[in-house]
């Protein structure tokens, strides 16, 4: 069987205590990927150096190998927070508003994407197959090829795909899609993600897309298709039910004393619709004034990407308006929003999301979003909890029978707030089953055979992923 090499911006080792801190799913998800079809995870370590050596760490933790390389600061500035965190994720997530376009930003991440080819290439044998994740390194296929490659590559995208009147706003945008033609396999979370790529193939690339995903630019020809990212179920539910989880479980009851809680867990992230949550639930407070003393919001939000000054901003603008809220309607023996600026192990966070009788995951816009999945799985099924989730987020074509909401509406947020409150256990039971069942079927497990799979066959079969 073919080895597979795994590329992506960040490179987390396995460690034999799980993943902790604001460490999520995927990176569990791909070290298991690894296992499976043995090969190397490449990326970069985190680490800066005063000049880039291409010297390769290669490491062999719990049957991952991994090959990390350092960067240098100005490759960090312009690559990292500027054109992947700057540039391309506020696009993505619909913010043209936040979008900075510096010429730098740009050489710096073709530049680090050449870096990446350089160094990886020599470890790359002729039968492997090549999986490229995310928007930090959408050229590298193309840089591959001009190498000489001629592996299956394919190439992931963890975001959404913006519609084509939003995308032609970049610069360049054409010379950054058409280097992704390089790839013989794209995937998205979604169909509408997919979509969006194919109208913009169209549009601006003049190409055609075939009934069979196959998509055809003058004589490129290769396969796109959604391949939603799934949780780790099997291992969320045992997380849920170890000594940690309950431990945790107890720790945050026992604080509540009986009151319900509504929980949101998010990286500080101005995609994640935070302060519109928090406005939200303060409409909440005021429309419902009896229940004011019964609830209360714990929000789980660990800083991100904190060089990026937006994300320093949007953490001085929610620490300012838990404050207000807090402010407004505490009492002497009540606080109604917890807001907690760190993370958590998964185990403990799965005894949080049990002790939930509510959960609100109402980003603005989200490629999927494993939080809400990761709620559904760590229920209790005689008496699991309520989802109320955003339309934006990939993963409500999957959870249709979470509550949905759009979460720019305070009054949405409200009322669902109110209804999830009020909703007898027999509902609650009825939404929960239908919901984990395809948080179990359609589990990372799954994911990443339908996408391996998928690649290893572009060429020879359709290319489209196995049913779950
Ligand atoms: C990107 C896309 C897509 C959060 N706080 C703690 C913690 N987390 C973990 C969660 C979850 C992960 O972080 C977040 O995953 P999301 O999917 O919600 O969001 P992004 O980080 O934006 O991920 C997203 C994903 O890629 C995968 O393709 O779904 O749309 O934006 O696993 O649990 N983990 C721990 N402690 C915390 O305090 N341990």
């Amino acid at each position: 069987m073919s080895r597979l090499i795994v590329i992506s911006n960040r490179v987390s080792a396995p460690t034999s205590h799980g993943a902790a801190g604001a460490q999520g799913g995927l990176s569990v998800a791909l070290a298991a990927a690894l296992r499976e079809y043995r090969g190397i995870w490449f990326g970069w370590s985190g680490q800066q150096t005063e000049s880039f050596t291409g010297h390769i760490d290669l490491q062999r933790n719990l049957g991952v190998t991994t090959a990390t390389i350092d960067l240098e600061e100005q490759d960090v500035d312009e690559y990292y927070n500027g054109y992947a965190n700057r540039t391309l994720w506020p696009l993505f997530h619909y913010r043209i508003d936040l979008a900075e376009y510096d010429r730098s930003f740009g050489s710096g991440y073709e530049r680090v994407n050449h870096r990446f080819a350089e160094t990886v290439a020599p470890l790359i044998e002729p039968d492997d197959l090549v999986w490229v994740h995310d928007y930090h390194l959408i050229p590298l296929g193309a840089q591959l090829r001009e190498m000489g490659l001629t592996n299956r590559i394919g190439f992931f995208l963890h975001i959404p795909w913006p519609p084509a009147r939003l995308l032609v706003s970049l610069p360049f945008h054409q010379r950054l899609v058409r280097s992704m033609l390089a790839y013989d396999l794209i995937g998205f979370h979604t169909e509408e993600w997919l979509d969006s790529f194919h109208h913009y193939v169209e549009r601006e690339l003049g190409g055609t897309v075939h009934p069979d995903g196959t998509i055809e630019v003058g004589d490129r020809r290769l396969k796109a298709a959604a391949f939603p990212i799934g949780i780790d179920h099997k291992e969320f539910v045992e997380a849920a039910s170890s000594d940690t989880a309950r431990a945790a479980h107890d720790r945050l009851l026992k604080s509540a004393e009986g009151k319900h809680i509504v929980i949101g867990v998010d990286r500080l992230d101005y995609s994640k619709g935070l302060a519109e949550r928090f406005e939200g639930y303060r409409r909440f407070l005021e429309e419902h004034d009896n229940c004011r003393g019964q609830v209360f919001l714990l929000q789980i939000a660990p800083p991100s990407r904190g060089e990026v000054h937006t994300y320093e901003a949007i953490r001085e603008d929610l620490d300012e308006l838990s404050g207000r809220i807090n402010g407004e309607f505490a009492e002497v023996d009540w606080v109604p929003i917890r807001y907690v600026n760190q993370g958590y192990p998964r185990a403990e966070l799965a005894g949080f999301y049990r002790a939930a009788k509510i959960a609100l995951v109402t980003p603005l816009r989200d490629g999927m979003n494993l939080v809400a999945k990761e709620y559904v799985a760590a229920q209790d099924p005689e008496d699991p909890g309520v989802l109320i989730l955003s339309r934006f987020a990939g993963a409500a074509l999957q959870l249709k029978d979470a509550l949905l909401v759009n979460p720019y509406s305070k009054d949405e947020i409200s009322d669902a707030i109110a209804k999830a409150m009020a909703m007898p256990r027999e509902e609650r039971i009825r939404r929960w089953k239908a919901m984990v069942e395809s948080v179990r079927n359609e589990d990372v497990v799954w994911w990443r055979h339908a996408y391996v799979e998928a690649l290893r066959g572009c060429g020879e079969g359709d290319g489209s992923p196995p049913a779950p």
